[in-house]
């Protein structure tokens, strides 16, 4: 039997001795600083910034914890850039190892038609630097996506692949987003940030646009009232100064523009690329790494449980460290899979409720814009009034 799940948010969480003054910060609804983030990161207590991140996550949006039914389609691997932490990308004829692809827009297309014809709200779509794809297949992609599924809401392409579509477009950043969106385009993800400090960037990713770069791109979307997400890709050679610099950035530019739904830590996974990590991040690391990121980002809705990364367990037990979306239903991810997760493709709609319930919340459909739905008859879908 289920143990019942209480927690009152009323009641002031307890927490191990160094963490009182935290404590009385995030109750009071007081901005946490940068030492405060290194405070909670080298804190041994993991059980105390599970009450803090907890109860912080209970304030916002009470037992409700998201999900969504979504699916991902990663068009191709070929990459021109060769960061050392993927092991997605090949090098388009230049590569000795297997596993290049692209797709025609025909199999996008099927693609597609699959994940909607499961239900879903979102499609998920990312890709690397492709050689020598045209402007044309992006947008095309996108209406035709859009036209055979006109209410599916389209989360794609990283700052990283927007500013390579106006290289081949010759257009500015943002007459790219404005044709990528005339074209159907609705939010972006937050992949491509890694880690916001433009040294270990010239380490890891060389090549990669700087960090000033990937946020103005998301300036300038949420400018356009398009909204994003954020990552980090964190466990790996960083320092923790690197992490809170870089939840720092996202806090500040999410003050100016709220245009961030959701934050989405990435643990980092070391087969089958030549960063050389003996092994990726702990599951305390994990789990910590939430509680910081749902703690210093007081100015994010969500912070996002990635079980594909995570793997299921550790992901539930993240809705008790600040989590409150779990991502998602996730058809035909390769991302992760080629860097040696061995997490399933796709869970059902039944499992991402019962893994949120088993955590003792409440679980709640959402689309692509955090709004709730709820489904009739046959899965019929009826969006709840915002
Ligand atoms: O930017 C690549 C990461 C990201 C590895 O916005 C790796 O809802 C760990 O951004 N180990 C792409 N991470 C995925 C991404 C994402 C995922 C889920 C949801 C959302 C969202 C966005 O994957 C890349 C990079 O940071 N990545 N290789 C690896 N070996």
């Amino acid at each position: 039997m289920q143990p019942t799940f209480e927690c009152d948010i009323d009641a002031v969480p307890s927490v191990a001795p160094g963490l009182e003054t935290i404590r009385e910060k995030v109750v009071s609804g007081e901005r946490l600083s940068k030492q405060d983030g290194l405070t909670l990161l080298a804190h041994p207590d993991v059980l105390s910034l599970g009450a803090l991140a907890q109860w912080s996550a209970l304030k916002r949006h009470g037992k409700r914890v998201y999900y969504v039914v979504n699916g991902h389609i990663n068009y191709s691997n070929f990459c021109t850039l060769s960061c050392a932490f993927c092991s997605f990308y090949r090098r388009k004829g230049k590569d000795r190892r297997a596993n290049g692809y692209e797709m025609p827009l025909e199999e996008v297309f099927h693609h597609a038609d699959a994940i909607a014809g499961g239900g879903a709200t979102e499609v998920h779509i990312v890709g690397g630097l492709h050689p020598d794809f045209a402007f044309s297949y992006y947008t095309d992609m996108l209406r035709g996506i859009r036209q055979r599924h006109p209410k599916v809401g389209l989360k794609c392409f990283t700052a990283i692949e927007i500013y390579h579509l106006a290289t081949l477009a010759s257009l500015s950043p943002v007459e790219t987003l404005c044709a990528l969106k005339e074209a159907g385009l609705d939010t972006l993800p937050g992949g491509g940030a890694e880690v916001l400090d433009d040294g270990l960037r010239k380490k890891i990713c060389a090549g990669k646009e700087t960090s000033a770069e990937w946020l103005d791109l998301h300036r300038q979307a949420h400018k356009l009232g398009i909204k994003s997400n954020a990552t980090l890709l964190y466990g790996h050679v960083e320092s923790s100064e690197q992490r809170i610099d870089h939840l720092l950035q996202l806090r500040e530019l999410q003050d100016e523009t709220s245009g961030f739904q959701a934050f989405i830590p990435l643990s980092y996974h070391p087969e089958n690329n030549v960063l050389k990590v003996e092994r990726g991040p702990s599951g305390f690391d994990e789990v910590r790494t939430y509680a910081v990121s749902r703690l210093m980002l007081d100015n994010f809705p969500h912070v996002k449980a990635y079980w594909i990364m995570l793997t299921v367990p550790i992901a539930q037990i993240t809705l008790a460290y600040g989590a409150t979306d779990f991502d998602g239903t996730v058809l035909q991810e390769k991302i992760y899979h080629m860097a040696g997760s061995d997490t399933p493709q796709a869970l059902t709609v039944g499992d991402l409720r019962r893994y949120i319930k088993e955590a003792g919340r409440e679980p709640v459909e959402r689309d692509h814009l955090y709004r709730e739905i709820t489904r009739g008859a046959g899965g019929v879908l009826d969006w709840v009034a915002a």
